[in-house]
């Protein structure tokens, strides 16, 4: 069958309901640019998609040398042929006018088009300088989720092995260091436990902090089936604000922002209370037991419904949804990530599975989930705060393993303390002992909290900024040198998503000017720096994806993230696989710790833990008296209130987050019309409470205040919960509508501007999602509503007063539904 939906109005498309423990039915999404018939298609070619973590596989249409539009594919354990409205409209971003097309160099204060030959021995040049006079530590690299895994590696080991710094890290740290810090704490190891399969079989489905409609839409029609199919599962969701998910839930809990920790005690304070929990499970599997009963003997709801504003009987009744789950399925992002005990909280959410025993069956599983398409790879690959292969930096035997693959001596590799973590390299180039930071595929003038604070720091004259991206960031405008990169659809690699899947996407077209593969600038650059390995032979011995590929399987082989199994041959022409892939298992591994846990023996454990409250790491000796068979680890930890209270001056809390139809700094998605129309400016939700006391209405343009700084925009009057705003944080300075440039800052309306430099003492990730705020009417709306989607959480509370959001012609998507699924409709050639 087939239906053309506008997938705008309608995100989710059409449904394809199936029952408890059935296959998921294939829908197979297919756009393409006004006027190209899928006759006239010259080719499909393989990828996946790069604008969130769920690593939906789809094939791009090619004709005439340009990208002209993409189909899901059928034959994908992920997405079973289906999109999300980013990966329909996306690609047309690639072809945009304001691509870089040539690298950039500062010139008396000015960036001038330069080659490539100028441009990097520049870089090559200042890079060696500053090892001569300043040695390793002068030098960092903060790097993306978003590029390849071939990328990452070659990086890391550049970094690791040939500049020898230990600074290199990921905007990973902004998104999945909680989820990866969590998995460490608990299991010994990063290495995502569940796989998306269990949808099909959970009768409970949790969602902690986690806007799954709109940030990885495509698992949210997976839900939205088994909401209309035989024996749906109930759905527990834990949000502040009316999100879809919230809407759809037998059981929504909305409470005061940071106060996870203490909702989560209470939780587990009544699954012991009901004694709902799996003694055998916990005594073949765990320790901890007796401290976390401790910790939450006092954590009754009632004492949780004073901190988190919840009624206590509504947490009894989420506590008996969960505490009577058959096969439980938890997901958790960033309002549990986000905050200022990120990990103490990420934690309770695995212990309640290892309390409940709901672990390695299907159904029963947690997604420590990621958000951008590659973060996994950041972590595996070590080109995040880790070291490759999740090997442990504290134990001797993991870095000479390290060494010995890099044919380097194990001095070499910087373990002397934990690979610095992104906030820090800020704080480094701000004192001025960090002098080159080179930043690829990400956009911290935009993404990274205080931006005053960040602008000034890369505006410094003493730090060398080297900017690799695809356009005129705000970012770049800072830079001393730009170099443009080629992405996705225009050169080949391999990523992973949130369970594991590991895709290949294969380049399509011809990158614009001279944009290159990022792999490429790296192997330029290491080639410049003539890196060596101990004998004397080029430390890295790879020139393309392929190759690099491969020596990434050598540096994975034996670790939990096993790649041996792999090869592009078999990632081509079918559905991506879940790793570890070895020669045992070689069509992968859909669920981990199916006996237990595996990987938190002291010998083999990626980290000997932290302590949840101050960060401090546990030194290894502990490690092996509290755990010494590597079980899996409860930990419990007490509830501290967020570090920044309302007050007189600033009375709301304040949270950001995402949109459906955006991506970040929206660098792409702003360059897509259909997307870019749906939300065109920011908004600022809140209660209708708040504002009928405030005499505010829908469309009043505000300034949000903070001791930060300050941002404008249209206010939208929604279901979030009272005395909460929330700003997206998706708009920087750059517009496609008024033509204004990335250095244009009136008026002030990222995000960003407001939130504070703060982060979570384990994980280190960023607090986006607490800060106190207030708010001030500038100029009263003409009838004018705020630039907010209906379609979404952002939905105004009184329905009929906004116009509802719409794509029109140009937003509609063929669905086909009702074939086989077995690939005979849609793989790629
Ligand atoms: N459309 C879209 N999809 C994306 C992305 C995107 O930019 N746009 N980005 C991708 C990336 S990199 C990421 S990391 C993910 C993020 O995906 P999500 O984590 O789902 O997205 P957010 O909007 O950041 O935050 C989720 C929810 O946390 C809630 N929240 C805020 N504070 C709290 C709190 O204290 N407690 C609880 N329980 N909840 C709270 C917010 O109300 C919000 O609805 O999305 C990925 N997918
Ligand atoms: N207030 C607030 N701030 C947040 C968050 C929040 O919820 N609230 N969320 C945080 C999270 S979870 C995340 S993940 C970050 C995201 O923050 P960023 O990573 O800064 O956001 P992006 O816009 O995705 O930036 C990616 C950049 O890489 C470029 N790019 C894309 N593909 C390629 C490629 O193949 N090669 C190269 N070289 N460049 C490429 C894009 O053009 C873009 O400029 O934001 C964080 N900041
Ligand atoms: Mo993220």
């Amino acid at each position: 069958m087939e239906n053309s939906v506008d997938r705008i109005a309608q995100p989710w498309g059409g449904r394809t309901p199936y029952a408890r423990g059935q296959a998921w039915p294939p829908r197979v999404d297919t756009h393409l640019a006004e006027g190209v018939e899928p006759e006239s298609v010259e080719r499909w070619v393989q990828a996946a998609s790069i604008l969130h973590s769920d690593g939906d596989a789809m094939d791009i249409a090619v004709k005439d040398g340009r990208m002209v539009g993409v189909r899901g594919r059928v034959v994908d354990r992920v997405n079973r042929g289906r999109l999300g409205p980013k990966d329909v409209f996306g690609w047309q971003a690639n072809a945009s006018p304001d691509r870089l097309t040539k690298p950039l160099i500062r010139r008396d204060g000015q960036l001038a088009e330069t080659d490539w030959d100028t441009a990097m021995e520049l870089v090559a040049t200042r890079s060696r300088d500053l090892l001569r006079e300043r040695g390793p530590g002068s030098i960092g690299f903060y790097t993306s989720g978003q590029l390849f895994l071939e990328e990452y590696y070659t990086l890391a080991v550049a970094a690791r092995a040939g500049i020898g710094t230990n600074h290199l890290d990921g905007n990973t740290r902004l998104c999945t260091s909680t989820a990866a810090e969590a998995l460490k704490e608990s299991f010994g190891c990063d290495g995502q436990p569940g796989t998306y399969d269990d949808i099909d079989h959970a009768d409970v489905i949790a969602l902690f902090g986690h806007n799954l409609a709109e940030t990885q839409p495509v698992q949210w029609m997976r839900v939205l089936d088994r909401l209309e199919g035989g024996d749906p599962p109930r759905l527990v969701c834990v949000d502040p604000r009316p999100t879809r998910v919230a809407r759809a839930a037998t059981v929504h809990l909305a409470p005061r922002v940071g106060t996870n920790v203490a909702l989560l005690n209470s939780l587990l304070h009544e699954i012991i209370r009901t004694d709902r929990v799996d003694h055998d499970y916990v005594e073949a599997h765990t320790v901890g037991f007796d401290e976390l009963a401790r910790t939450v003997e006092e954590c009754t709801p009632a004492w949780a419904s004073r901190i988190c504003d919840v009624p206590a009987a509504r947490i009894v009744e989420a506590a008996e949804v969960l505490g009577t789950a058959d096969r439980l399925l938890s997901t958790v992002l960033q309002g549990v990530y986000q905050s200022h005990q990120a990990t103490a909280a990420a934690v309770q959410i695995n212990n309640l599975h290892l309390l409940r025993g709901m672990l390695g069956r299907p159904g029963a599983g947690v997604l420590q989930m990621n958000g951008q398409p590659t973060a996994q790879n950041t972590r595996e690959c070590g080109a995040d705060g880790d070291l490759p292969g999740f090997r442990n930096w504290q134990n001797d035997q993991h870095v000479a393993d390290l060494a010995e693959v890099w044919n380097v001596e194990t001095t070499t590799i910087p373990h002397y303390a934990p690979p610095t973590h992104a906030m820090q390299m800020f704080r480094y180039a701000e004192q001025g002992s960090i002098r080159m930071l080179w930043i690829s595929g990400t956009n911290p003038a935009v993404s990274l909290p205080e931006l005053s604070r960040i602008r000034s720091v890369l505006s410094q004259d003493r730090l060398f900024v080297v900017v690799q991206d695809l356009f005129l960031t705000e970012t770049a405008q800072l830079a001393d040198v730009v170099l443009p990169a080629a992405t996705w659809g225009e050169k080949t690699g391999t990523f992973t998503n949130a369970d594991r899947t590991v895709h290949l996407s294969d380049k399509a077209v011809e990158p614009p000017g001279e944009a290159r593969p990022d792999l490429d600038i790296f192997l330029d650059y290491a080639e410049r720096m003539d890196f060596r390995d101990k004998d004397g032979a080029p430390l890295i011995t790879w020139s393309d994806p392929e190759s690099a590929f491969e020596a990434w399987k050598r540096c994975s082989a034996g670790r939990p993230c096993d790649y041996t199994g792999l090869t592009y041959g078999a990632l081509r022409g079918g559905s991506g696989i879940q790793w570890p892939c070895t020669e045992e298992a070689p069509e992968g591994t859909p669920r981990l710790y199916t006996q237990g846990v595996t990987w938190a023996e002291p010998d083999v454990c990626e980290t000997y833990g932290k302590d949840l409250l101050t960060g401090a790491s546990v030194p290894a000796v502990e490690y092996r008296s509290s755990n010494p068979d590597g079980k899996a680890m409860l930990r419990a930890a007490e509830f501290i209130p967020p570090h920044e209270a309302p007050s007189d001056d600033y009375p709301f809390q304040l949270t950001t987050g995402r949109t459906l139809y955006h991506f970040h700094t929206r660098t792409k998605t702003g360059r897509a019309p259909q997307l870019n129309a749906a939300a065109p400016d920011v908004w600022v939700e809140i209660s209708s409470s708040d504002a009928t006391a405030r005499g505010l209405g829908e469309g009043d343009l505000v300034e949000v205040t903070s001791p930060r700084g300050a941002l404008q925009g249209r206010l939208r009057i929604t279901g979030i919960r009272p005395g909460l705003l929330f700003v997206p944080f998706h708009y920087g300075y750059w517009d496609t509508d008024s033509g204004s440039g990335p250095d244009d800052r009136t008026p002030p309306r990222a995000a960003n501007e407001t939130t504070i430099t703060d982060w979570d003492p384990v994980s280190k990730q960023p607090l986006f999602k607490t800060a106190a705020a207030g708010v001030t009417l500038l100029e009263k709306s003409t009838g004018r509503p705020a630039p907010a989607p209906t379609t979404t959480a952002s939905a105004p509370s009184r329905t009929g007063s906004v116009r509802p959001t719409e794509g029109g012609v140009a937003a509609r998507v063929r669905e086909t539904t009702g074939m086989d699924g077995d690939g005979t409709d849609g793989g790629a050639q």
